[in-house]
């Protein structure tokens, strides 16, 4: 198989670059003002704005050229069909199978998945219904008021960030809690808001053996049964949404009362799934079903356009120009939005796990760059924070504008300086500001000459920060649906082009194993092991600390 760096688009779009590297946006406006045209893509309820980036119609056709050299078309296939390209796990990666609501079959290991994926969304919906409707009962035959979530990572970030995200379409009655972190402080501040009466825990795991997740969900149950005084209760107040259904029983959930998902869902894919159990509970079927619409809108979009008019495509290739050419380590997602506050934690995870490699699909070390470090936040705070280092620092970090065109439910007034603020910053970050124009305006103020002079060169902006606008026709579950798929589909295409798995996530298996020793060092239940001098030390400090602290 060719290496990416061997590829002749590869080598074209590096000898391109020695040109490109130079151009100005403001000069490619100046000279092309059709740009903002053609590079616009509408689809699935989505607008991309791609204009203000560094490039070109050539560039365009060559970054085309090596998403085709790279298998980029072959890929698409392989993924719809059913194949199993996540190679090192020997798994397909079917998360468009969860949501493909044209229901045509999908065939992993000789069986349709349709079938169980379509019977598992029936049980979610009767759940969720009697849930919603307050048919559901707790121990005192109260109707449920707070859903507690307890999961981590994958079983966490995608639940949450949807309900946060399309909290005006919530049940008015149901308060959403999401509990991820083993530090126990953010179980006790749940704890004491709610009722044993009236809360239901919905305990999610792909693997059932996540120390967090099972650590919080004990405690849980301790505090439910402490109150209820009643093993019978539990059946009523704690679901499992997990692959592992021995592992459900084991701790005490009847599986009767688990949803089933399938190892060739990803977790950090998998809140089409019954992982999405909070989101349906929160905003009911029918949303969650406009959901995944929109996720099949854009999975059709993605398996069909032509590469130069499919927009994760145009997406991941831009990405790929500022990554592997002009050597950006970082992309900022930064949503005008408040709704959205956990959507860039949520693609950070997304694209840094299923990207962050350094290993080949055939074994061998890459040697170019992969996965960006992915930050953002919203931007009307990120433009009184770190907006500062994307103007003037000396990171180039691409920008990924995001915000609803939608108006409606926002205060009169709001809405518009928002999005003022968007425009005006991408507009910024494209143009810069000449020392010319900061003279003119240091002038107006009356500056004298050597005063100006001093402070001329701070005040200058090189602008040429790439930057893409993404417009939501409204943030409805609908668009949320295609907006996700969309940056799923881009990190696929990225993973393909540098030839790695996008779907495996060996760093996280790590981090769930190291700690098991040190836990049992600290819990006192074996001797300190050898580790290094630095370690050692610090976990003699721990328990020299704790023994002060129960002497006093
Ligand atoms: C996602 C990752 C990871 C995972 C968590 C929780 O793709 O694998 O974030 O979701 O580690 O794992 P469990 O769902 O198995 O508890």
């Amino acid at each position: 198989m060719n290496t990416l760096s061997q590829l002749p688009a590869w080598r074209a779009l590096w000898s391109h670059f020695t040109r490109a590297r130079d151009w100005h946006m403001r000069s490619l406006f100046g000279t092309d003002p059709d740009r903002a045209q053609r590079y616009w893509i509408e689809q699935s309820g989505l607008t991309l704005d791609y204009s203000k980036n560094r490039i070109t119609d050539q560039t365009l056709t060559l970054l085309i050229e090596l998403a085709r050299e790279a298998g980029v078309p072959e890929q698409i296939n392989a993924m719809f069909r059913g194949d199993k390209i996540n190679t090192t796990e020997h798994r397909a990666a079917l998360h468009i199978a969860l949501r493909n609501r044209s229901n045509t079959p999908i065939v992993v290991d000789g069986e349709d998945v349709m079938p169980k994926v379509n019977d598992v969304l029936a049980r979610m919906s009767r759940f969720a219904h009697a849930v919603r409707s307050g048919e559901w009962l707790g121990y005192t035959n109260q109707p449920i008021t707070d859903i507690v979530n307890i999961g981590i990572g994958g079983s966490d970030l995608g639940p949450l960030m949807v309900c946060q995200a399309l909290k005006p379409f919530a049940h008015p009655r149901l308060s959403m809690h999401f509990i991820s972190n083993v530090d126990s402080s953010q179980l006790k501040e749940v704890l004491r808001r709610v009722h044993s009466e009236t809360t239901l825990f919905v305990v999610e795991s792909k693997t059932f053996t996540t120390h967090e997740t099972l650590t919080n969900a004990h405690t849980a149950r301790e505090w439910f049964l402490h109150r209820a005084q009643d093993e019978a209760a539990v059946a009523r107040h704690f679901v499992a949404v997990s692959t592992n259904q021995q592992a459900v029983a084991d701790f005490g959930i009847d599986p009767a009362n688990m949803f089933e998902f399938w190892d060739w869902v990803g977790g950090r894919f998998s809140l089409w799934s019954a992982i999405g159990l909070p989101i349906m509970l929160s905003l009911g079927e029918k949303n969650f079903l406009a959901m995944l619409d929109g996720a099949h809108s854009m999975d059709n979009h993605f398996r069909t356009a032509p590469l130069e008019a499919n927009m994760p495509v145009l997406l991941a290739l831009l990405g790929i120009w500022y990554i592997n050419f002009f050597g950006a380590g970082s992309h900022v997602i930064t949503p005008y939005d408040q709704y959205l506050h956990r959507f860039p934690a949520f693609i950070q995870q997304l694209d840094m796990e299923s990207n962050g490699k350094q290993t080949a699909r055939d074994g061998q070390p890459v040697d170019y760059e992969t996965a960006p470090i992915i930050w953002g936040d919203t931007g009307i705070n990120g433009q009184h924070a770190f907006f500062q280092l994307l103007h003037q620092g000396t990171h180039i970090s691409p920008i990924d504008f995001i915000a609803s065109l939608d108006r409606r439910g926002s205060l009169p007034g709001h809405h518009e300086i928002l999005l003022a603020n968007m425009f005006a910053q991408g507009e910024a970050f494209m143009r810069g500001k000449g020392a010319e124009e900061v003279r003119d305006e240091l002038e107006d103020q009356g500056l004298s000459a050597e005063e100006l002079e001093a402070l001329l060169p701070f005040k200058v902006f090189g602008g040429n920060r790439p930057s893409n606008t993404l417009l939501l026709s409204r943030l409805d579950p609908f668009c949320l649906g295609a907006l996700i798929a969309l940056y799923e589909h881009k990190i696929f295409v990225q993973g393909t082009i540098w030839n790695i798995n996008s779907f495996d996530q060996w760093g996280v298996e790590l981090g769930k194993r190291l700690a098991k020793t040190i836990f049992d060092e600290l819990s006192g239940t074996t001797g300190i092991f050898i580790h290094d001098a630095s370690t050692s030390r610090l976990i003699q400090l721990y328990h020299a600390s704790n023994r002060t602290a129960s002497a006093r």
